[in-house]
């Protein structure tokens, strides 16, 4: 009886000392990352592990967790999926601490100086792994990769030799120990407790000390620095007669508002004085080009809808902004593609890759390599220095931080593609009610109460020709649609609906510029895009 509650107590506090241990260890990490460029090692270990998992467990992951979000309520999808990510490693890393300490308490059967180079050695275990990961993944550290491995390296291997020794320091002292252990425990435990707050005093000392000047020295990829293009210059659609209903989303996505989403738990970081674009494989002029030789040709300037795969309907992973860059098309001469090549496989900087076929370029003069959004370079987050354009696919075609372009004579399936989505990636149309505005009903003509409804529309780059709405099982009602930015964009609408009181459902769809109305049916994000249509209920207050 006593024996068991001992174990119990030892196990426990065992796991109290490594946890407190590695939140110090992650808290100084995090403390290095941003003051001096040092790699945090366990955002670096989680998106290695990601990279390794079979493509289902990481979709059923992803999809799990946006549901989560979502029905939490929170708006802000992409920020919150990162946040998750990164709660995540953080669990993953404490896992790992806990675990370590149980492995590493079971030396004590061999002696108390056993455990604390088992310890030591289990740290050092753990900074070559760590060490390997973050090498591989080698994006969250600005310093140089020997440094970035000297510091996870040693830091893990000084944790494990604490590790070691405040767990031998609170084993009893071999076999004698163990008995004075076993006849008086309430001894054994007083010492240990004392041991136990004293260790975890200097660890949240550390703790705290370093969140507090990683907090100060809040070193971030922000947004980019200029001026924006939209600041100075008219929407190219502001002689459109219609109004957006109020409530409705931008027309126009402020960049720092643009949902974000990859494979990254930390942003890529790229220094593009010294980025340089290669440009090689079945070609007889291989190109390297820097920024500014790819800023040097003819622009291209388009507004531009992006949306990813995994946008449930009504959700907000979609955006619109105003995209600039080198058409891709142009470029193909220079390079003297061989007679073989039927394929570019783009490769980021994160290791993300995609295959685009040389015939759609040859065919689109709209895909380009593109380098600003809103008149300034691409923020870190969003693909800076460069990124392709691909219209009417889903950003999981559509590579960020493109460093090499090689000309291939085969297809080959691209990240998300190995790992279950689909090839195409084609948009599928969809439209959203943003708003139902009852706070900005009036009267109409004929004196009735009107309530402006509207949202967006957007089926990639066939356009929309119409948008309808239906109050419960009623008749398709056709919506105003204000004027796209572009053909490439989505389109606003608005329908001003007077309404009987009492409970409802508004539903809306849309026909695409080539006749098709959006698959009502209802499907999944996977594989190849959510379908179905959007609803919002509405009680309205009687007369
Ligand atoms: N290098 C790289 N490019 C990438 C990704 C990625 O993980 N790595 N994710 C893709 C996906 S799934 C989407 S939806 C878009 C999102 O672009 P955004 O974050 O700028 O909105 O980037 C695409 N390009
Ligand atoms: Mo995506």
């Amino acid at each position: 009886m006593v024996d068991f509650s001992v174990r119990i107590s030892r196990g426990l506090s065992t796991v109290v000392v490594a946890e407190l241990l590695t939140l110090a260890l992650m808290s100084t990490w995090f403390a290095g990352t941003r003051l001096a460029g040092l790699p945090f090692a366990p955002f670096d270990a989680f998106d290695w592990l990601s990279r390794r998992l079979p493509g289902s467990v990481i979709t059923f992951s992803i999809e799990t967790m946006v549901a989560a979000i979502r029905r939490l309520g929170v708006t802000d999808t992409a920020a919150a999926a990162k946040l998750t990510e990164q709660i995540l490693a953080a669990i993953v890393v404490l896992a790992g601490g806990a675990v370590t300490g149980l492995v590493v308490s079971r030396a004590a059967r061999r002696g108390v100086r056993v455990i604390a180079v088992v310890g030591t050695l289990a740290g050092t275990v753990w900074g070559v792994l760590l060490a390997i990961a973050s090498a591989r993944m080698s994006r969250s550290a600005v310093v140089s990769p020997w440094l970035a491995g000297a510091w996870i390296f040693a830091s893990c291997a000084v944790w494990g030799a604490v590790l070691g020794w405040s767990l031998a320091r609170m084993a009893p002292d071999g076999r004698a120990g163990a008995a004075v252990a076993r006849t008086t425990p309430s001894v054994d435990r007083i010492d240990r407790r004392r041991f136990i707050v004293r260790v975890g005093g200097a660890s949240a000392a550390i703790t705290v000390c370093g969140a507090v000047l990683g907090a100060l020295a809040r070193r971030r990829p922000g947004t980019p620095r200029g001026e924006r293009w939209s600041a100075h210059n008219p929407l190219p659609n502001t002689g459109s007669p219609l109004t957006p209903a109020p409530g409705t989303r931008p027309e126009f996505t402020p960049i720092e508002d643009h949902y974000r989403i990859d494979i990254n738990t930390v942003v890529p970081a790229i220094d593009g004085d010294r980025w340089r674009l290669s440009i090689a494989g079945l070609v007889d002029r291989p190109l390297v080009l820097t920024l500014d030789e790819l800023r040097a040709r003819e622009p291209l300037h388009q507004f531009v809808t992006l949306a990813c795969i995994s946008n449930p309907v009504g959700g907000g992973l979609i955006g619109t902004t105003r995209w600039t860059g080198a058409s891709l098309q142009q470029l193909l001469p220079e390079l003297g593609l061989r007679d073989t090549a039927t394929h570019l496989k783009l490769t980021a900087a994160d290791g993300f890759f995609e295959v685009v076929a040389l015939d759609e370029i040859r065919r689109d003069a709209r895909i380009m390599l593109a380098y600003a959004w809103d008149g300034v370079p691409l923020a870190p987050a969003h693909g800076y220095p460069l990124r392709i354009y691909l219209p009417d696919r889903y950003g999981m075609k559509q590579p960020k931080w493109i460093e090499k372009i090689e000309a291939i004579d085969h297809w080959q399936p691209g990240f998300w593609v190995v790992r279950g989505w689909d090839r195409e990636a084609n948009m599928k149309a969809t439209s959203v009610i943003d708003t139902i505005a009852v706070d900005d009903s009036f009267t109409g003509p004929n004196g009735e109460t009107l309530i402006p409804v509207g949202g967006i529309a957007h089926a990639g780059a066939r356009g929309i020709s119409r948008v309808e709405l239906r109050v419960d099982r009623g008749e398709w009602m056709t919506a105003e649609i204000r004027q796209p930015l572009s053909s490439l964009t989505w389109v606003v609408w608005r329908f001003d609906l007077p309404l009987p009181s009492g409970d409802h459902t508004l539903t809306v769809r849309c026909i695409d510029g080539n006749g098709q109305t959006q698959i009502e049916t209802p499907a999944p994000p996977h594989p190849s895009g959510a379908s179905g249509l959007h609803r919002k209920r509405i009680r309205s207050r009687s007369a």
